[in-house]
C-alpha cells in the first residue's frame, strides 16, 4: 500500500464514527442493557453504541470467521470502563457499568508488522454514555 492510500484510510477511519448510525443498547427485564457487537476486517458493527449511565452493560462480542485476530479495547478510567478483550468466533460477554456520561472511542489494537493498525484501517467506533 502506498503512502497516499494509507493516508486516505487513516482519514476514513477518523471520519468513520461520524457516519455511523447510533445503536441504542436493548434494556432487558433483568435491568442489564445489552448490545451484540461483531468485529471483522476492518470494522465493528455497530460502530456507534449508545448506553445509559449507571446501568450495567453487557456487550456480546464476537469475530467474523477468518484467521485475522481482532480485539476490542475501550478504556476510560474517568467513565469506569476498562475493556481489553480478544474476539473469538463464539460470542463472549464483556461487562461494565459506565459511571459518567460522555463519549469514548473503542478500537481493535491488533497490528501486523509494518502494516497500518486495524484501528487506522477503520476498526474503531464510539461508545456514547447518556442520561
Ligand atoms: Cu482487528
Amino acid at each position: 500500500m502506498n503512502g497516499r492510500w494509507q493516508g486516505v484510510l487513516v482519514l476514513l477511519a477518523a471520519l468513520g464514527p461520524a457516519w455511523a448510525e447510533p445503536m441504542p443498547a436493548r434494556l432487558d427485564a433483568d435491568g442489564v442493557q445489552r448490545v451484540e457487537v461483531v468485529g471483522g476486517n476492518y470494522f465493528f458493527r455497530p460502530d456507534h453504541i449508545v448506553v445509559k449511565v449507571g446501568v450495567p452493560v453487557e456487550l456480546m462480542v464476537s469475530k467474523e470467521p477468518g484467521l485475522t485476530p481482532h480485539s476490542l479495547v475501550i478504556w476510560s478510567p474517568r467513565m469506569g470502563i476498562d475493556v481489553d478483550a480478544m474476539l473469538g468466533g463464539s460470542s463472549r460477554v464483556i461487562r461494565f457499568t459506565p459511571t459518567v456520561t460522555g463519549r469514548v472511542d473503542f478500537y481493535c489494537q491488533e497490528k501486523l508488522l509494518f502494516f497500518a493498525s486495524h484501528q487506522e484501517r477503520g476498526m474503531a467506533g464510539v461508545l456514547e454514555v447518556v442520561e
